[in-house]
């Protein structure tokens, strides 16, 4: 390579790392959704219809201050199921990644759980990024509660809490016996 071709190899190689390179600095947006106060727990969260369930969103962007992003949010049972109520808060106005994300099912269901996703969108000028969760939704907090615990034998209408209520089922049931008194024939 002659001294002439040198510097034009070297003048291309300097226009392409000018016109390259921010390029590559402009697609360094990522987003993911963690649960509040954790690096490793992602992709599912247990919770119960109309509870705000806090989410974390790293997101890192090597071009744009992560406040001017446009962050959007949906889920997947927006065209399962349109019924289903969701609502996507950020806590702190200041703060865009920390965000409480609340889905209240039309009805209860008595499923053992439904299972819908939720996404968020993050763009900045030049591109798209996208990262999901899932709920264990349950219909409601005692639901989800008899997962995790086992019903207290005093808690006679397992609502999930012991109290008078209960205490009124053993009243009305104080003293009755059904202790075998005599022998049972039993004919073959
Ligand atoms: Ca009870």
């Amino acid at each position: 390579m002659n001294t002439k071709k040198r510097i034009k190899f070297l003048l291309t190689l300097a226009v392409l790392a000018m016109v390259v390179l921010p390029l590559v600095a402009a697609s360094a947006l990522t987003v993911k959704i963690y649960s509040v106060g954790s690096d490793a727990n992602r992709g599912y969260i247990y919770n119960w219809s109309g509870n705000p369930a806090q989410v974390d969103l790293h997101i890192t962007d090597a071009v744009t201050d992560v406040n001017d992003l446009t962050i959007e949010w949906h889920s997947n049972y927006d065209t399962i199921d349109p019924n289903f109520i969701w609502t996507y808060e950020q806590e702190d106005p200041a703060d865009p990644n920390i965000w409480n994300v609340t889905c209240t099912k039309p009805k209860p269901d008595g499923r053992t759980y439904t299972y819908p996703e939720f996404y968020v969108t993050v763009t900045d000028d030049v591109e798209t990024k996208t990262d999901s969760e899932r709920f264990f939704l349950y219909d409601d907090a005692c639901m989800m509660g008899k997962l995790f615990f086992d019903v207290n034998p005093a808690d006679f209408n397992a609502d999930c809490i012991t109290n008078l209520t209960d205490f009124a089922e053993m009243a009305a049931a104080w003293m009755e016996d059904y202790t075998t008194t005599e022998p049972l024939p039993i004919g073959l």
